[in-house]
């Protein structure tokens, strides 16, 4: 007899133990350093909102793992906001591409799950 294999859409197990990974973070750029509101975030999609706080323009790339996303570059004051799919033990690192900026401060990580 014919086994009926899981819906494709099955979720993920969720982290429910994961008390202090969060699915929203917000992210302050400034005049040069990267703030953070957690440093770890849940095994799944996570909402980022990024606010360039500092007086000149800055943009935000995230990269770990299979995560590649990345802001347009934001005028002072301007905020946005980029969705990511983290999952696994990944360490994200976060980082403003204009020149100079990172080697002056602007990078930060994130930790992905437990
Ligand atoms: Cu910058």
């Amino acid at each position: 007899m014919a086994v009926l294999l899981a819906s494709a859409c099955t979720p993920g197990p969720v982290p429910v133990d994961a008390v202090q990974a969060a699915d929203t973070i917000d992210v302050g750029l400034t005049d040069f350093a990267i703030a953070t509101s957690a440093e770890r975030l849940v095994d799944g999609v996570v909402t980022v909102q990024v606010t360039n706080a500092g007086a000149t323009a800055h943009d935000l790339r995230v990269a770990g793992g299979d995560v590649q996303r990345a802001t347009s570059v934001l005028p002072p004051g301007a905020s946005t906001v980029i969705r990511l799919n983290a999952s696994g033990e990944e360490t994200l690192n976060l980082w403003c591409t204009l020149p100079g900026h990172r080697r002056q401060g602007m990078e930060a990580t994130l930790r992905v799950g437990s």
